[in-house]
Parts: C-alpha cells; structure tokens; sequence
C-alpha cells in the first residue's frame, strides 16, 4: 500500500477548468473534490467532474483498440494489437492518397477539447485541409471571427475587476448551466451574488428570471432583428456612448441608415415579443454605467449567424462597453496555442478545403480555418467538387451532433475506411473500421488558457494515473500515426509542445522562469488584467484596434472586401412561419434545440450511473396552452415531428416556455439499450429533426438547428424503461 497522494489538476469535460483535488491511492483514483482555493471555482465543481471516476473506471469504457468484423453499424468488432490498428489506418490512408490524395481524408473533432488544436496539426502534418469540428460553423467559431473582424479581438465578459458588470446581457446562452464555451460558471453566478442585473433573451424563463430587469421571450431564430431594434433605439433615442463611437468606431453613419427600419413595432412582430419589453430593455441597456454580456450558440444556429452575432456585437460597441472595467473585455492571451503546423500542408492543399466560399470558416487567409461540413458531405456522397473517402474522428459523436443524422448515417455508409477515437462505443464508433481507445482527463496532461477569452489565467491538467487499459492520449495517437504513415509531427513528445506554449507568460514580470514542472506542482498562475488595452496601443502610435481601419468597425471593410454585407441584416431562417408558410398547417409549432443540461456533456455521460439517475429521460419541454391543444400531459412521451423525421422524447411542461415552442434537449442515446440498433439514437436523438440543407450562412456555411417547424402528438406506446435502465457500477 503506498501513501495517498493529493493532486490539484484541472477537470476540463468541459469548456471550464475547475481545480479539483484528486487523491490517488495504490495507482486507483479514490476521491475528486473540489479545491478550495481553485481559482475561480473555489471550492465548487458541477456534477460530471465530481462523479467522475464513474467514468473513468466504468465497465464499458473502450481498453483496447478493436477491428470492425460486421457491417457497420452492427456493433461486431474484435480486439486487436494498437501494432495492428496502425498498420491498417497505414494502409488504407496510403491507398486512399495513392488514389485521390491525403485530401481524400476528412478528419472529424468534437467540441473545442484539450484536442483540438492538435486535431488541425494532425489534418496539417497528414496533407488534408479537410479538418472540421461540429462547432466550426455552429458554435463559438462565428463570435470569435465576428470579434475579430469587428474589434480585432474576441471579447469576453470582465468579472475581474473591482467593478463588476452594472448589467450584462445573457443573450441565447445560459451559463450557470453550461459555463458557456470556456467561461466557469462560478464566475458569472459570483457576480449575479454581487449585484450584476441581467437582460435575457431566451425562448425559455429559466433559473436567470429572478437577476432579469427584463427577459425577451423571443421566437427562436429571430435574434437578429431583435438586435436591430434595440440599436435602432439605442440610435435614435441618442442612448450611445458619443465619445466612443465618434473617437472609436468606424461607419457609425452607415449602421445608422441601416437599422432606421428596425422599429422596435417592425421588430416586435417579427420576433413574438411586445414593443415595450423591446424599448425598455434598450433604454436599459443604454443608460447602464457598464454593460457586459455573455452570449451562447443559440445565436450561431441559424444560416444569418454571422450577422446575428454581429448586429449583436454592435450594441456592446455603441454603449462603450469595449475593454473597460465590468465591461466586454480584450484578451490577455497568457497561454500561447500549440502551434499547428499550417506550411506542413502547403497553399495549393489550402485552397482545396471544402467550402473555401465560406471565407469566415474555411478561406485560406484564415490562421485556423476549417472544412465545412455539408460540403465534405455533398464530396463524400457524389465525389464532387472532388472525391473524400475516409473519415478520422476524434471526441466527435457525429452520428448524434451533426444536423441530419439519418442523412449523415447514409452519407457514412458509402465510405471505405473509418477510425474513430473514443473513450465508450458511440453510435457513431459503431460505424467505424478501426475503433482507438482514448484517455479521460485524469490521465491527460494538457494546459487551457481561461476563462472564456479573457485568457489571464493558466490551467493546468494532469496525468494523475496511468492511463486505463491500453488507452492513449489523443495527442500520443496522432504522433504515432504520423509516425507510421511517415509524416513529420514536429515534435517528439507532449511535454516539448506545452513548454513551448508558455512562452507568452515568461515574458510577464516575475514569471520569466517559470517551468511545466512548476505549474503542475501549483496548478494554475494568474496575470493581472490590462483594460483599455487599445489606448495604450493608440498612445504608442500602433493602431488601436487591430481591424484595417485601426478602428472598431460597425461598418466591416473586411466582410466588404470578401462581398459580403459590411452591416448586420435581418434575414428569416430558412424553414420558418414567415419563410415556409405552407409547412404551417402540417408542423404548425417553432421548434428548438440544445438547452445544456447540468449533469451531462453533449451526448457523454448517458452510462454514469450517478449522473443518469439525474436526468434520466429525454425531455422536450413546452407551454401547458400548447400541450393541451395537443392533447399532451406532463410525463407523456410524445413524438416531436419535422418533415425530415420523428423522435420521442417526455413532454416537460410549463408555463415557463413561449407559447408555441417545443424545445428538444440534444445529445440523446441510449447506451444501456443495447439491443437498439445505434443505441436508440435514432428514436430519441434531437439531430433526426434538422437540416443540412443549403442556404448556410455567407460567411461561415452554417447551417439551421434552431427556430424550425414541428409537431408534436402523443406516443401511447413508448414505456419509461424502453429509454432508462437504472444500473450500477
Ligand atoms: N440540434 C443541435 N445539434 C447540436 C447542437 C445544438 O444545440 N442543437 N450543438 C452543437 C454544438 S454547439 C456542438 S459543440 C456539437 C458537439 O458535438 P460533439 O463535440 O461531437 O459532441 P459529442 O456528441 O458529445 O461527442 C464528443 C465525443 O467525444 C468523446 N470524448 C470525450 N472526451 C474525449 C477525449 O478527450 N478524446 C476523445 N477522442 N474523445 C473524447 C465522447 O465520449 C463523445 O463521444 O454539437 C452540435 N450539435
Ligand atoms: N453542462 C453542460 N455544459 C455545456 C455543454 C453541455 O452539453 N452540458 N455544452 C457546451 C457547448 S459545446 C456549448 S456550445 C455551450 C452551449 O451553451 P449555451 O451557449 O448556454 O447554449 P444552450 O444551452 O444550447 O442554449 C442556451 C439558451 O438558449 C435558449 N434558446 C434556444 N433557442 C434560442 C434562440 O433561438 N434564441 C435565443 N436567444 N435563445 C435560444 C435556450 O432556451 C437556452 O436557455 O455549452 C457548453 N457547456
Ligand atoms: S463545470 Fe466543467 S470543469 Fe467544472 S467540474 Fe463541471 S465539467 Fe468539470
Ligand atoms: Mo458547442
């Protein structure tokens, strides 16, 4: 028996990196609390991280690399060597760029995870520009590029400070559940405790309701013109920060003629909600001392995404919220990104990505540009504009988050060669020819710079066992493939390409030697925020912001020089009351999907027994006006029904929802169900309902998750233990 050894690392299932205190014993992980004095989450953790040595030793984890040796999908496989795996990745990547090119390859990656970077320098050291992640076009990707070509930075809201936030808008996200995209929630729930009011906008009055001076019930996909009204007020009642705008922005005059039409009455109707709710929450907005916001990936789910997230962005540029002290504040950038490797690919492989179009996603200009998704697809089914083949996933459940998950099953089908790297066998590794077995985040050592873009702290994850069985690393996997296949990786271990990253910080006064060592031992270290950043840089005589103009650009010169819109418009999701009439009378509901859950990321943690019982059922929820008219009861399994396709899932019901919306969670299987072809996702996965059908958004290719129309009716048939078996580990 050795000694219990405590360890202070950071979770990261997901965006957030809370510290937790691990004490392993005998090589086992006995006990995960949270540290106290962890950096932001002080003594709190959610859920996932807490019970997650469910995870880490759960019986159906993947412990070896397996052959696929039925058709797909069948769930036939046997255990081979990781020697064995290899060789065939080897031998089919080869003959597929014997025969098309290394383009042929498409590699798939989850959400953004200590991976991701190392996913762009694997498609980069392998020779296919067609990398992508289910986020690109549809989460988090839109507000950094819009934050860019606006600001020339991503923003982040500033809860640093001595000042916190007088109001901040919580706009189509809700981060004390989902910690959204790199944020901690504790964060944001600590200044709620500080006295930070909020402006909601959500289909749903959720737990937000008590800190909202006003919560904007909108329709689902209409966040755009809700945007553009509340400029227009902020505009034309002179609610503005004159100062700014006329010292730092530039094309004021041009936004003005823009949103001149978007009355808050023109708007009210388009978006369900009273012109008065409209006007006070702007007037709101515009007399508050500080404005911050935390904005979520329901705004990235329609085809005008990226002037969504833009006119959106406005409001926090016109009302001077920019870098100033409980405000939408710049990046410090103390973490520098792992390098990716970008020559190694070479510009005549970069001007193949698929969807080069979508200039904002995949244009060659851009550092870290990737494929878009219903491009590769379209390849992937008819050859065209080029022949893609073969199919690499790693932390990607793609069978259950892409949009069309009966159109991505046949789309898979057709493939000669699949390898998927996974901790458990998804829906989506069943349709692989070669399944990896991957580490979980107590035995990867990884660092994240945070929180959420202010970037001013580092995080530090570590290896506190071994990994399980024969698992790897994600990042040890593509190393060795690269090897196998000849490909230069660039580096020889992990540890080579961390030390590297924390260059940026030996060049803050007093952190000049600091070592990978140091920072595992300490497990975080913090730089002091810089606000007003882009005075500093005008004082120097560098420009002050870093867009073509020098200036925060409401009228962008770089969306004109691509031909896109330089100004925010309002434009109706494809499949709509307003856009599709004639679908009203069949699917006459708005239909949208996501609303994180607490206890589970995307579609993990379905098997943990201890988050399960938690949420044990698929749940759509709706308004009891529109449950009634369908004859619907709390608890009822219904089906949710668009023209693509039905799912079932139990109606929740309450008045806290719009009239007239359902929405469904996502990330449904049903992993214990294993006698269901796919786990059952298909009965009761969200992404049978969507669309990748064109039109996408012009600059980033997105396609519609949210704001589409639907029916909903009773499912007499479906039984609570059809979809959850309590188990036990
Ligand atoms: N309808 C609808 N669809 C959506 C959304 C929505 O709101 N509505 N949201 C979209 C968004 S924002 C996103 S980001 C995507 C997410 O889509 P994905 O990122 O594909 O999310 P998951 O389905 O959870 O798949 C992640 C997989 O990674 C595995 N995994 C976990 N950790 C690791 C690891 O360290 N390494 C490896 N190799 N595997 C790991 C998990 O077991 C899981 O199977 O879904 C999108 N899909
Ligand atoms: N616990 C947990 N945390 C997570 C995740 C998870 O699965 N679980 N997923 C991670 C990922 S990949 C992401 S991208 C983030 C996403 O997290 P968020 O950005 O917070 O997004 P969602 O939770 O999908 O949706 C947030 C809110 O948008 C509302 N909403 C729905 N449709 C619309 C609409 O059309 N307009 C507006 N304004 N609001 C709408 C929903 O009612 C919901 O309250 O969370 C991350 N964090
Ligand atoms: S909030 Fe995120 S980082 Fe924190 S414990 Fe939960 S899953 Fe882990
Ligand atoms: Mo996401």
């Amino acid at each position: 028996m050795s000694e219990p050894k405590v360890y202070h690392t950071a979770c990261h299932i997901c965006h957030g990196s809370c510290i937790a205190e691990v004490t392993v014993e005998d090589g086992r992980v006995t006990s995960i609390r949270p540290d106290q004095n962890g950096v932001f989450n002080t003594g709190r953790m959610c859920p996932k991280g807490i019970f997650s040595k469910e995870l880490l030793y759960h019986p159906d984890r993947l412990l070896h690399p397996l052959r696929r040796t039925g058709p797909r999908g069948s769930g036939q496989f046997e255990q081979i060597t990781w020697d064995e795996a290899y060789d065939i990745i080897r031998d089919n990547l080869l003959k597929i760029e014997a025969k098309y090119g290394m383009e042929a390859v498409a590699i798939a990656q989850g959400t953004g995870r200590h991976h991701l970077p190392y996913t762009a320098r694997f498609a980069n050291c392998l020779g296919t520009p067609n990398w992508f992640e289910p986020g690109s076009a549809q989460c988090f990707f839109p507000r950094i590029h819009a934050g860019a070509v606006t600001f020339g930075f991503a923003p982040a809201a500033d809860y640093y400070s001595d000042t916190p936030p007088e109001l901040m808008l919580v706009w189509g996200c809700n981060p004390s559940v989902s910690g959204a995209d790199g944020e901690s929630r504790y964060c944001f729930l600590d200044t709620l405790k500080r006295g930070t009011r909020l402006i909601v906008v959500d289909p749903c009055k959720n737990n937000l309701e008590p800190y909202a001076d006003h919560f904007l019930q909108l329709r689902p996909g209409t966040d755009d013109a809700l945007a553009l009204g509340i400029l227009h007020v902020l505009i034309f009642e002179d609610l503005y920060d004159h100062e700014f705008v006329e010292n730092w922005c530039y094309g004021f005059a041009p936004l003005k003629e823009r949103v001149r039409k978007y009355t808050p009455e023109y708007v009210a109707e388009i978006c369900g909600l009273p012109a008065e709710v409209i006007i006070a929450a702007a007037r709101r907005i515009g007399t508050a001392s500080t404005v911050s916001m935390e904005w979520g990936c329901a705004i990235e789910h329609t085809p005008n995404c990226f002037q969504t997230v833009r006119a959106i962005a406005l409001i926090l540029a016109i009302t001077g919220s920019i870098d100033k002290k409980g405000g939408f504040i710049e990046s410090m950038h103390v973490l520098d990104e792992p390098e990716i490797l970008e020559d190694h690919l070479g510009d005549e492989k970069k001007k193949k990505r698929m969807g080069e179009q979508y200039k904002m996603l995949a244009g060659a200009h851009k550092p870290f540009s990737s494929a878009h998704i219903p491009t590769v697809f379209e390849a992937m089914r008819t050859g065209k504009p080029y022949p893609i083949r073969a199919l690499m996933m790693c932390g990607n459940n793609g069978l259950i988050g892409f949009a069309d998950s009966q159109k991505t099953l046949e789309t898979w089908m057709g493939l000669d060669f699949i390898c998927c790297q996974d901790q458990f066998l998804t829906p989506s590794a069943l349709m692989a020819d070669v399944v990896l077995p991957v580490c979980t985040w107590l035995e990867v050592d990884s660092l994240t710079g945070g929180p959420g873009g202010a970037d001013h702290v580092i995080l530090c994850q570590r290896a506190v066992v071994p990994p399980e069985g024969e698992c790897k690393t994600d990042e040890t996997i593509f190393m060795e493939i690269c090897q196998h296949l000849g490909k230069d990786w660039g580096a020889s271990n992990l540890d080579e390409i961390l030390d590297k990253r924390l260059d940026r910080l030996r060049t803050f006064p007093g952190y000049e030697n600091m070592t990978l060592e140091t920072l595992r031992e300490t497990g975080w270290v913090a730089v002091p925020i810089e606000y007003e950043q882009y005075k500093k840089r005008a004082a120097s005589g560098e420009k002050a912001f870093n867009t073509p103009t020098g200036k925060v650009e409401l009228y962008s010169t770089v969306m004109e020089e691509f031909g896109f819109d330089p100004l925010p418009d309002y434009s109706e999701p494809p499949e709509s009351p307003l856009s599709t009439p004639e679908l009203l009378e069949k699917y006459p509901l708005v239909l949208t999907t996501g609303t994180r859950i607490n206890g589970f990321f995307l579609s993990e943690q379905r098997q943990v027994p201890s988050l399960r019982k938690l949420n044990p059922y698929p749940l759509a929820t709706l308004h009891p006006d529109t449950a009634n008219q369908y004859g619907i009861a709390d608890g009822d399994w219904i089906f949710i029904e668009t023209k693509r396709g039905r799912i079932t899932q139990k109606a929740k019901v309450t008045d806290s929802m719009k009239p007239g919306v359902v929405n469904c969670q996502i990330g449904w299987w049903i992993p214990e169900a294993k006698e269901k072809p796919f786990f059952g996702a298909f009965e009761v996965n969200a992404n049978v309902l969507t669309t990748m059908e064109p039109p996408f958004d012009p600059c980033m290719g997105t396609y519609q998750l949210r704001g589409m129309l639907c029916r909903v009716y009773p499912n007499p048939d479906a039984k609570d233990s059809d979809y959850y078996r309590p188990s036990k580990l």
